[in-house]
């Protein structure tokens, strides 16, 4: 039975064994590179000088030179608690008094048996940690990456790149995807696939997708009104949201309060849901309170998330995105067409229309155009462009003087 344990309740003194051993050695572990470096020296030093204050090596065992070595094995591992150790052997041994009032020097035996001890238990220590490291050093850097997405946030950092989508039926590009983008000050463009993934493990998500959300409302809004004064359709933006935001219990009102603001119609926005996230508990109520707000609803990235086929069935969703995968394996090969022309046959049987993503070729597009995709998204037809690109891009009497260039590629 421990401090806190009691009959019948041995769990509390492990439980809080646990909780100590991990809180230290993540503090431990937590500490910058030259804040441990600073404690280990001090912490040398300090056991130096109290053992010399005290009279001696015979007035006090140097037991004090255990804290630097383990803080050194737990923070950087067995080579530093290795040097540690002999640093301290040294400082402890021929650098220490038996008794400072004497000036006697300790007997050669003594400090090497005492610095063997300490590179044994050093040395154990970082055995003994080592396995926990891993995880705690992941999660430290987790955190970091958290807090300098916290801070991207706040100061800018995050903005929003558009890709056309192209409408095989018309010749027109009625959709643009906003995609988020990080440029951070220091280490440059950060992946999306990299941030999200973090963002996605807490709140942050959440935060994501109101930013891009409500900027994407705005560009939109701003670009509607450019559509009309140069009496054109105005085009719709497409803004991705993840699994997780899906268990905010009120997006459907954040999503409509962010249309209001903007004064956006809702049919010029549409949202796109992972495949994954379909197979999510309240998935379907969440989608269709988002339907009732009037806006478009695609499912992305379609056929990589090994959802059952039954779940298209609960969702009102509008267009089927055709994952880049798929399109990738796409050639004028009528049997690497088979997937793609049966998933085409399964969202109009639906009432959905198809979006081929990813198309990087001139030969997928035509194979796309065969097999009677609705609209077309990639690469070929075009990349992801800043804000100011889009209507450049979009609006026909305003087109740059690569447009033959770019009929060309249709
Ligand atoms: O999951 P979703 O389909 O929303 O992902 C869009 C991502 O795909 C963006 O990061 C975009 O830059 C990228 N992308 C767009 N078109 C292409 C393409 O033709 N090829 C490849 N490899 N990536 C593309
Ligand atoms: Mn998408």
């Amino acid at each position: 039975m421990g401090w806190f344990g009691q009959p019948g309740n041995p769990g509390i003194n492990e439980g809080l064994g646990r909780y100590l051993a991990h809180s230290t050695l993540r503090a431990s572990v937590a500490t910058s590179r030259w804040g441990a470096l600073v404690i280990i020296t001090s912490s040398l030093a300090g056991s130096w000088l109290v053992i010399f204050m005290a009279g001696g090596a015979d007035s006090m065992v140097p037991h004090l030179y255990y804290v630097p070595i383990l803080f050194a094995a737990a923070r950087f591992g067995p080579v530093a608690a290795l040097v540690v150790a002999c640093i301290a052997g040294i400082l402890a041994g021929p650098l220490t008094y038996v008794d400072v009032a004497q000036a006697t020097t300790q007997d050669p035996a003594r400090w090497l048996t005492r610095t063997g001890y300490f590179i044994g238990i050093g040395q154990l220590m970082a055995w003994l940690v080592g396995p926990s490291l891993i995880p705690i050093t992941e999660e430290i850097r987790r955190l970091r990456k958290e807090r300098e997405i916290r801070k991207g946030l706040a100061n800018g950092e995050f903005f929003l790149q558009y890709q056309p989508v192209y409408s095989l039926a018309d010749d027109s590009y009625p959709v643009v995807e906003a995609l988020i983008r990080w440029q951070h000050p220091v280490q440059g463009h950060q992946s999306p696939a990299g941030f999200m993934a973090t963002a996605e493990e807490c709140h942050l998500i959440h935060e994501i997708t109101d930013f891009v959300l409500d900027e994407a409302c705005r560009q939109a809004s701003q670009w509607r009104k450019l559509a009309w004064a140069r009496n054109q359709t105005p085009w719709a933006v497409a803004v991705n949201i993840s699994g997780r935001n899906l268990e905010l219990p009120d997006l459907a009102t954040r999503v409509r309060k962010t249309l209001e603001r903007h004064d956006l119609p809702p049919e010029l926005l549409h949202i796109e849901v992972t495949e994954s996230a379909l197979a999510l508990e309240n998935s379907a109520f969440q989608l269709r309170q988002l339907k009732k707000l009037g806006i478009c609803l695609a499912i992305d990235d379609f056929g990589t998330g090994y959802s059952s086929l039954s779940y298209l069935n609960r969702f009102p969703a509008d267009t089927l995105k055709i994952d880049r995968s798929l399109i990738a394996t796409l050639s004028p090969d009528k049997s690497s067409q088979a997937l793609a022309r049966g998933m085409i046959l399964l969202a109009r049987s639906m009432g959905m229309t198809t979006v081929a993503e990813g198309i990087e070729n001139g030969t997928q597009l035509k194979v796309g155009r065969a097999l009677e995709f609705d609209y077309a998204q990639g690469y070929h037809l075009s990349r992801p462009m800043d804000a100011g690109d889009i209507p450049a891009f979009l609006l026909a009497d305003e087109l740059p003087p690569e447009q033959s260039e770019k009929r060309d590629r249709l």
